[in-house]
């Protein structure tokens, strides 16, 4: 099954997405996410200039091979470019291989270890009133779990915080947004916000929260200490996971569990957080991660040193990504849960897909075959590339800090 095209589509319909297409010699053709939030184009020059024009004429069905050629056959490996753009590749073969078989993908992973994937959805809001209003709007829809994020008294812009509130998008403007981050003033408000959200809505609904990069370890492990009676499922990403040996300071002191890596890459930069049981959830996703093959040996490691699995599912991955993270999520033991914000109508419609959510679950269409995810190539031409940029962090005394 020969590989005779390989083309990279670039669209911005609201937001910018990169998409990989492979075409066989036998017509079928599969697709694969290379997005980068803000670094689109970094990842279409890999592709364009390097990956493609070695990978016209191999077979198609070489997954493995394919994988590792791109991986160890780069003197200078790993990191967030090249690895989107091997993920992007691995999916449209892993695509390719399901249609080939006439199966959905998750057939081929194995068949279903469960039923159905538990998702979770963001309630947002611009202070404790209205994230509390949030979280009964997630709740109206039927969500089981729900990452709760407020507006800081005193701070002017949030992380997780936006007037659109369901399609929440950080990357804006042509040049990047600059907040002020104040640490002491998030310690001192979000114990308060989970504490009106279950004294409100009770205990049943699962809660998460992201502290996205801010903390240090002493400070992450004070929050997690102050958030244990709310009972989180989750509180994310509260340092920069690069000085992983201050993941052993905050668990010495809480039994909040903590999940990390969504910006992580492969199995390397998770693997002394996995094998010391640092974390309870693994965060790393199709797009980011090496596609489902970089995602099934993270996950293989992480199952034995009993760490679950809770794939990043923003609206920067593309459909493609997220159907990709359902296959896999649907297919392996150690599923804890899947990130769901949802994206746009009219990013579902330049990415038509086939995932149902219903009751706080996702379940994947047994008639569709592949990723049960199509680019409509017309559309998406009708929404050209827009630089965008996340926002960067500075303190109050004009020091930069983590966004
Ligand atoms: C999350 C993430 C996102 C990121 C975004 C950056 O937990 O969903 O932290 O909100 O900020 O994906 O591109
Ligand atoms: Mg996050």
């Amino acid at each position: 099954m020969k590989i005779i095209d390989a083309k990279v589509i670039v669209c911005s319909p609201g937001r910018n997405f990169v998409t990989l297409k492979i075409t066989t010699q036998s017509g079928i053709y599969g697709i694969g996410d290379a997005t980068v939030n803000g670094r689109e184009l970094s990842v279409v020059s890999y592709l364009e200039d390097h990956l493609l024009p070695t990978l016209i004429g191999r077979d198609a069905r070489r997954i493995e091979d394919i994988w590792q050629y791109f991986y160890r056959g780069a003197y200078w490996r790993r990191g967030p470019i090249t690895m989107a753009a091997i993920s992007a590749i691995d999916m449209a073969l892993w695509d390719i291989k399901a249609k080939a078989a006439s199966m959905p993908l998750y057939e081929l992973l194995g068949g279903k270890a469960r039923d159905k994937v538990l998702v979770y959805g963001h309630a947002n809001g611009i202070n404790l009133e209205d994230s509390v209003e949030e979280v009964g709007k997630y709740l109206d829809k039927g969500y089981k779990a729900i990452r709760v994020q407020s507006g800081i008294p005193g701070l002017e812009d949030t992380y997780g915080v936006a007037p659109e509130k369901m399609y929440y998008e950080p990357a804006k403007g042509n040049l990047p947004q600059e907040c002020i981050w104040d640490t002491h003033k998030y310690l001192n408000f979000i114990p308060k916000v989970f504490e009106k959200v279950r004294d409100t809505y009770g205990y049943e609904p699962h809660l998460l929260h992201d502290s996205h990069h801010r903390l240090s370890p002493i400070e992450a492990a004070s929050l997690g200490k102050m958030l244990e009676p709310y009972r989180l499922f989750w509180l994310e990403d509260t340092v920069h996971a690069e000085l992983q040996e201050g993941f052993e300071i905050i668990r010495k002191h809480t039994t909040t569990p903590l999940a990390v890596g969504e910006v992580f890459n492969t199995v390397y930069d998770c693997h002394h957080l996995i094998t010391n049981q640092l974390i309870d959830y693994i965060r790393t996703t199709s797009t980011h991660a090496g596609g489902i093959t970089g995602l099934r040996k993270i996950a293989a490691l992480a199952d034995v040193f009993h760490v679950k699995t809770g794939c990043h599912g923003a609206t920067d991955i593309s459909p493609i990504g997220l159907a990709a993270c359902f296959h896999f999520d649907i297919s392996i033991n150690n599923f804890g849960i899947q990130e769901f914000m949802r994206h746009e109508e009219k990013i579902e419609e330049v990415f038509p897909n086939s995932y149902i959510f219903k009751d706080g679950y996702v379940t994947l269409d047994e008639n569709k075959i592949g990723l049960g995810v199509d680019i409509d190539e017309q559309l998406a031409a009708k929404y050209p590339y827009e630089r965008k940029y996340l926002p960067v962090n500075r303190l109050e005394d004009n020091s930069m800090w983590n966004w």
